[in-house]
């Protein structure tokens, strides 16, 4: 196994991206009247763009009146939304209408941080970035520079700095979000999941969820299959300290103890290879280290585990039994914001190894294999000159498994001395890195030893008050953007064009990214006229009808078989070329070649471990100033076990749901107040809330001092040695009653 990241990148590109490229003009599919003007819309024109309220991407039809949208609806024709959109895309007219937004370009005159800013002109705005990276380029190298980035169009962004010349391009949905899942399938079977995440929910006959708590996570083509999937009598098994919503549907929720879940997946592994119901002919066929596998497990039985779990050893027998049931057709979820403990790429392999045995890889019901089009570059680019390897990982540490840049890395590089090189400049691009990175305190003190940070933004989010320089983008309703080329079980382009001319002086990236580049002397590689002329030009060159796909929003390839029921025969690109249950390539890094349960540390007494999640009418922060969604959800709450609060410390009485406490953790820093839940629907050890409240950004007019902030109290993460990512499940609080009702 490669010795540095990059040779594993390699092997990880080899994997489920490249298998099945399918020919761009081979079929068109499902075109039909549904999508062009609907006889219903009482003469508003109809729009296909794609939705930018979460990274799901679903098609959505736009409908405009006089040049405003009036409403959005999904895309019939579009494989992620099917006709339908969820709670957060329908309000995405709250994000383009929303007064708050960012106006004109903003100079910082204040410190950093102190949100005090001067309008300007685009061309002021621009010079000074520009100038900025000039700078960087000239005292330290362009190397110098990392974008933090989030969201569709930051592509542009992307192509700007490495024509600049640095690939440090780091986003917090990788090492704060689904890395470790990654890591942790690529060692197992040659190739991680990537998004859309490939399950096949649809046909899954068991489905198994290990905290993706889908319901309230509203990826939607995920939660569509989901409840069609229950509707026609699949079986779940929630793994979740608190009764989540998919909780309610489920045959065994088993409420675990909060990062115990390697030692219940060990025994699961344990009970489904001793009583010989893993698939023996697909494991000889496809795996290696089965004995060591079984060596491994042979004393992690449901009794081992129980007093580890809190789940008793007959529910273990019992729900491993289910499992094994309908392979391979059981599907174990890979979760996707799964940085929970620091050991969690370890815990994704063990659920990499239960779905080897289940033989759901590469099987209907199971995990599917995607492909994606092949869609035409844009013509005449030039190459990007030799870019150094981003400085993200600590001198002489080695998460080497990581496939993609560690933002939390990019940060610890920004302090000098601590990696190969020192970053002195951010660009940021759709992430509010204030909530986003653990540890905020960590992330200002970077911020105050920058040279120089531009943020891209549509609203004066946290993140915005830390700029030199602030630039206001266009809403995804006001701009074009790439072509989404996706890599799904129906491989498919789609468009995201603009809906509505852009409010106020906003800009569209690509618009802001050619301006930079030009200043920069890097024309050469924004060649086109403007955003539409680009996607317009790549679906021409791969032999599309434009004027049909504008119309449509999406076209799709042809259909490669995406499993061993549709002909698909298995590969693995791994060292061996089989699937890894012992991982080889591991030991050689100095880590456990199969996943181990290592107890956590505990919080002081009369504490609770603070877990978080999604709430479904938001994502993130980043629609908590949205009016629209607020109406569905104003707030966040902390959830609290309705026993615990009935004696809590330091309370003469019970507290109530609805009466406001104050969380203070394990290193004294204080919550906003927020609402308490008092639920028996989560575990006494734990308290959890929706992560993305407790703004403090003083142009948020609505959000700011709304709920509580998660990223306020996550002071303590624990580091992931296999790829980076940052556990922050790690963080203990107490309550106190709040003075303010
Ligand atoms: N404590 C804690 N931290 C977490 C998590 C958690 O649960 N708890 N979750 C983690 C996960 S799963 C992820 S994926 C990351 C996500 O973290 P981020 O990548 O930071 O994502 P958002 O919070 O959605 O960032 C949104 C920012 O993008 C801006 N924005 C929205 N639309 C646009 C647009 O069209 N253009 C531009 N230029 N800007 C736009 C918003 O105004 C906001 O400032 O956070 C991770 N961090
Ligand atoms: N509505 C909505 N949907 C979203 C998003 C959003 O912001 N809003 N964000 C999207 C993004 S970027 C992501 S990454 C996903 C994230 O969604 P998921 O991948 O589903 O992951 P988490 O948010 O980590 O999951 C939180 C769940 O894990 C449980 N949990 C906490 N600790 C433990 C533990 O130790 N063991 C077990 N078994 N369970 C535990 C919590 O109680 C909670 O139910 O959601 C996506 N979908
Ligand atoms: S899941 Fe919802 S918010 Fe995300 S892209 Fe789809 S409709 Fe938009
Ligand atoms: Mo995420």
């Amino acid at each position: 196994m490669p010795a540095n990241r990059r040779t594993f990148l390699k092997i990880g590109a080899m994997g489920l991206g490249a298998t099945g490229l399918s020919g761009a003009t081979s079929a068109w599919w499902g075109l039909d009247a549904r999508a062009n003007p609907d006889p219903a819309t009482d003469g508003d024109k109809v729009i296909p763009t794609f939705c930018e309220l979460c990274f799901w991407k679903c098609g959505v039809l736009a409908h405009v009146k006089e040049g405003k949208v009036t409403k959005l609806v999904g895309n019939p024709q579009h494989p992620l939304s099917q006709g339908r959109l969820c709670p957060r895309g329908v309000g995405g007219t709250g994000q383009l209408y929303d007064r708050d937004r960012l106006k004109k370009p903003l100079i910082r005159v204040g410190k950093r941080g102190e949100e005090r800013f001067e309008e300007v002109s685009w061309e002021v705005a621009l010079d000074k970035v520009a100038q900025g990276m000039d700078n960087l380029r000239k005292k330290y190298g362009p190397q110098s520079l990392a974008l933090f980035s989030h969201g569709f169009g930051g592509s542009w962004f992307s192509t700007l700095v490495k024509a600049y010349g640095t690939q440090s391009i780091g986003q917090p949905s990788f090492a704060q979000c689904r890395g470790p899942r990654e890591a942790g399938y690529a060692l197992t079977f040659g190739s991680g999941l990537g998004s859309p995440e490939p399950v096949d929910i649809a046909n899954a006959k068991v489905i198994t969820l290990i905290g993706a708590h889908l319901g309230e996570n509203m990826h939607n083509t995920q939660v569509q299959e989901f409840a069609d999937a229950i509707d026609g009598g699949a079986q779940l098994v929630v793994v979740d300290p608190r009764f989540s919503v998919a909780a309610g549907k489920a045959r065994y929720w088993l409420p675990i103890k909060p990062g115990t879940d390697t030692a219940l997946l060990l025994a699961w592994i344990h009970v489904i290879l001793a009583e010989k119901r893993y698939d023996i002919e697909y494991i000889t066929a496809h795996a290696t280290g089965l004995e060591e596998l079984k060596a491994h497990v042979a004393d992690k039985t449901p009794e081992w585990a129980w007093p580890i779990t809190g789940i008793a050893p007959e529910l273990i027998r019992d729900s491993a039994r289910l499992i094994a049931s309908a392979r391979p057709a059981s599907l174990i979820h890979p979760g996707r914001h799964v940085t929970w403990y620091g050991d969690d790429s370890q815990r994704a392999r063990a659920m990499a190894i239960l779905t080897a045995l289940l033989g759901a890889w590469g099987r209907k019901g199971g995990y599917l294999t995607p492909a994606k089009m092949a869609i035409k570059g844009y013509p005449g680019i030039p190459k990007f000159g030799e870019l150094k390897e981003a400085p993200d990982r600590p001198k002489g540490q080695r998460y080497i498994f990581s496939e993609e840049v560690v933002a939390s890395g990019l940060r610890a590089a920004s302090f000098p001395g601590k990696a190969d090189y020192d970053i002195k400049g951010w660009m940021i691009y759709g992430t509010n890195l204030i909530q986003s990175l653990p540890n905020t305190k960590e992330t200002i003190a970077a911020l105050q030893k920058l040279d120089f940070v531009v943020a891209i933004d549509v609203l004066p989010a946290e993140i915005c008050g830390w700029a030199d320089v602030v630039l206001p983008e266009c809403t995804y309703l006001e701009r074009d953007d790439d072509l989404y080329v996706a890599n799904y079980k129906r491989p498919f382009v789609a468009l995201r064009q603009k809906v509505v001319e852009p409010l106020h002086d906003s800009k569209p990236g690509w618009w802001i990214a050619k301006e930079l580049a030009k200043r920069l002397g890097l024309g050469a590689y924004f060649p086109f006229e403007d955003g539409r002329s680009f996607v317009k030009k790549r679906i021409e060159l791969s032999g599309l009808d434009w004027d049909r796909f504008a119309k449509t929003g999406v076209a799709f390839g042809g259909h490669p078989p995406t499993c061993e029921e549709e002909g698909l025969l298995p590969s693995f690109a791994t060292d061996s070329g089989k699937i890894e249950l012992y991982s080889k390539a591991m030991l050689a890094a100095g880590l456990d070649p199969l996943p181990n349960y290592y107890p956590q540390e505990l919080g002081p007494v009369g504490s609770f471990r603070l877990l978080t999640g999604r709430a479904a009418p938001h994502t993130f922060g980043r629609t908590a100033n949205n009016r629209v969604l607020a109406r569905a959800y104003p707030e966040n709450e902390v959830w609290i076990n309705a026993d615990v609060a009935k004696a809590l410390p330091g309370f003469a009485q019970p507290l109530k749901s609805g009466e406001k406490v104050i969380l203070i953790n394990q290193d004294g820093v204080k919550s906003l107040p927020v609402k308490a839940k008092v639920t028996e629907r989560i575990r006494g050890d734990c308290v959890y809330m929706v992560h993305g409240w407790g703004h403090t950004a003083k142009g948020l007019s609505y959000a700011n001092g709304r709920g509580a902030s998660d990223s306020d109290l996550v002071t303590k993460y624990k580091v992931d040695p296999v790829m980076g990512g940052t556990g922050t499940n790690l963080n203990f609080v107490r309550l106190e009653r709040s003075e303010v009702a």
